[in-house]
């Protein structure tokens, strides 16, 4: 496409963006009038196996979560900061840090200024959008990776909270090492703008980058939206019909431009579908949470070919082959997959990162609100 100037890194193979939903027409992803289109057995949630962590649901309707909305009642005094390295004293203490020294380990960096778990959040900004958040699961640590995403909706396309507990579901079980014990990303997920006017997409890039741009965090350098992705569900991209959803970036503009489109029409046209022997169809909802996690996977920098070896894990939620239902499949539930290295999903039924994408994804350089990193020129779209 015109103007779309292609990534080059080690992550991306692909020669054009990827369509994140089958690019054959619906007819040839199966036989859609055979199944019965009976919503699947919600999963259950309560698994503690493989060492991954029980996610606990979200308790409120994320629709009804506002932003910046502080919590009535801060559990942690914010006034005290004893050391005066940026953290109160009782978050210091919460998280095992020294609220009587600037420099708890000693290594020449404030415990504010430090980043031990690696997720390219400073304690300071985690103790920020910790105090900031509303709801207990919302909030990051400086002892477990976050990735903190801003959502947007356009009226009457909002994900659901399964859709969401889902995808959190999918970061939680991310087979990466935090300093607090406990694999996994967590996924803070803050609604921001609800109900925009439905507006279409198209190819055009720059439409698109303006769209992000027009509903940026409103709040970039504040003390909650501290380096956040941006996610906006929207009706559809009515060029890129096929295409569930797309992440885009332009360095020629500025970093709130950069972030992820699902559009949800494009879904609702394609999806339930595939009822393989013995299974219920991929329901739309499933189809929205496989389109939203991958999405997001590419803000974090993992292309599609994230196998070792550099070829296409069809388990993995980050694979793009996606022609036959039975792809469809593997890719949205894990179908047949028992391997653990391989992000065995079938006791969730979920989308999964295998190990070898959890191994290359990359929180410190997200494409967020604060970086348009993946861009070599006029554009990049993936
Ligand atoms: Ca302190
Ligand atoms: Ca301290
Ligand atoms: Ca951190
Ligand atoms: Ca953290
Ligand atoms: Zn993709």
């Amino acid at each position: 496409m015109a103007g779309m100037a292609r990534l080059c890194s080690l992550l991306c193979v692909l020669l054009t963006a990827c369509s994140e939903t089958p690019d054959r027409p619906l007819s040839d992803l199966g036989t859609p009038s055979d199944a019965t289109g009976a919503e699947r057995v919600v999963p259950d949630r309560t698994l503690g196996e493989n060492g991954l962590p029980v996610v606990d649901l979200p308790v409120v309707d994320l629709r009804t979560v506002d932003l910046f909305v502080p919590p009535d009642a801060p559990p942690v005094d914010p006034s005290k900061d004893s050391d005066g390295d940026g953290l109160p004293d009782s978050f210091e203490k919460l998280f095992g840090l020294d609220p009587a020294k600037q420099d708890s380990d000693g290594d020449g960096t404030p415990d504010g200024a430090e980043d031990e778990d690696g997720d390219g959040l400073t304690a300071a900004e985690e103790w920020a959008a910790w105090s900031g958040a509303p709801v207990e699961w919302q909030k990051p640590s400086p002892k477990h990776k976050d990735l903190l995403v801003e959502l947007d909706y356009q009226v009457g396309k909002a994900p659901s909270a399964a859709v969401l507990a889902e995808a959190i579901e999918a970061y939680a079980a991310a087979d990466v090492s935090n300093p607090d014990g406990t694999p996994g990303i967590a996924l803070h997920v803050f609604i921001d703008e609800k109900d925009l006017p439905v507006q279409n997409l198209t190819d055009d890039l720059n439409q698109r980058l303006t769209y992000i741009g027009a509903h940026g965090p409103k709040n970039v350098t504040g003390k909650h939206a501290a380096k956040m992705i941006h996610v906006i569900f929207a009706a559809a991209n009515t060029v890129y019909t096929s295409r569930g959803g797309d992440t885009v970036a332009a360095s020629s503009q500025s970093a709130e431009k950069a972030g992820v489109l699902v559009y949800v029409d494009n879904l609702s046209k394609i999806f339930p579908v595939c009822a393989l022997p013995g299974t219920t169809k991929i329901s739309l909802e499933e189809g929205i949470t496989s389109t939203f996690v991958h999405e997001v996977g590419h803000t974090l920098q993992l292309g599609h070919d994230t196998a070792v070896g550099g070829s296409v894990n069809p388990y993995n939620v980050m694979s793009t082959d996606l022609g036959e239902c039975d792809l469809l499949h593997k890719r949205t539930r894990g179908t047949g997959n028992q391997d653990p290295a391989l992000g065995a999903t079938e006791k969730n039924g979920g989308p999964r990162f295998s190990k070898a994408a959890a191994a290359l994804i990359k929180l410190k350089s997200k494409i967020g609100v604060e970086t348009n990193k993946f861009d070599t020129g006029s554009g990049y779209e993936m």
